[in-house]
């Protein structure tokens, strides 16, 4: 059984196995949650996303995938990366967001993680409504088959955590 919790706060602070970083495909850092990521836990999460660059991902990280690196500094063992989808009316990417909770998830358990801590993938630059991507990310996790025991949710804002908060009632 996997417990879903909902904290409000900066993700950088949380203590978990993994956190997850809402990044872009050139996995070379960026604004948002991402930035904050990269600052607080140091250049050697940087140093193992520029290798990953070099062996496995030369075209980038692609959207709705996930992979892992150290968590530096942070109070984590993993950060893992995933890729969210930018929002668009024109076209319904939801499944790709989706699958950037089961992809990280599928992460998680490879390396073994009890707790994964999640922001709102996708919800801030890449303008996801914050309602859909809130329903997006408990349905997904509500259905996956994970060994995690914790899934943990961390929003920035209290719109965010009330977002999440009326998924979960
Ligand atoms: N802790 C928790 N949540 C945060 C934090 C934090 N420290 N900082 C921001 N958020 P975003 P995206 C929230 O923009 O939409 C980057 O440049 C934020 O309020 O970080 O997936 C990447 O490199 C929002 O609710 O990620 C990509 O280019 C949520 O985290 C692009 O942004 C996600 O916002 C990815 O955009």
């Amino acid at each position: 059984m996997t417990t879903i919790t909902l904290v409000q706060g900066d993700i950088t602070r949380q203590s978990a196995d993994a956190i997850v970083n809402a990044a872009n495909s050139s996995l070379l850092g960026g604004g948002g949650v991402d930035g904050a990521i990269h600052r607080r836990g140091g250049p050697a999460i940087l140093e193992e996303c520029r290798a990953l660059r070099a062996s496995r991902y030369g075209k980038g990280l692609p959207t709705g995938q996930a992979v892992a690196t150290t968590a530096g500094a942070l109070d984590a063992r993993w950060v893992i990366h995933t890729v969210g989808p930018r929002f668009t009316h024109d076209e319904d990417r939801s499944e790709l967001l989706a699958s950037c909770y089961r992809e990280s998830l599928r992460v998680a358990d490879e390396l073994g993680a009890r707790t994964v801590a999640f922001p709102a993938v996708s919800a801030g630059i890449y303008g996801w409504p914050m309602e859909d991507a809130a329903r997006i990310a408990v349905e997904t996790v509500r259905a996956v088959e994970t060994s995690v025991e914790e899934v943990r949710f961390v929003l920035f804002d209290e719109r965010a955590y009330e977002a999440f908060a009326a998924q979960l009632r």
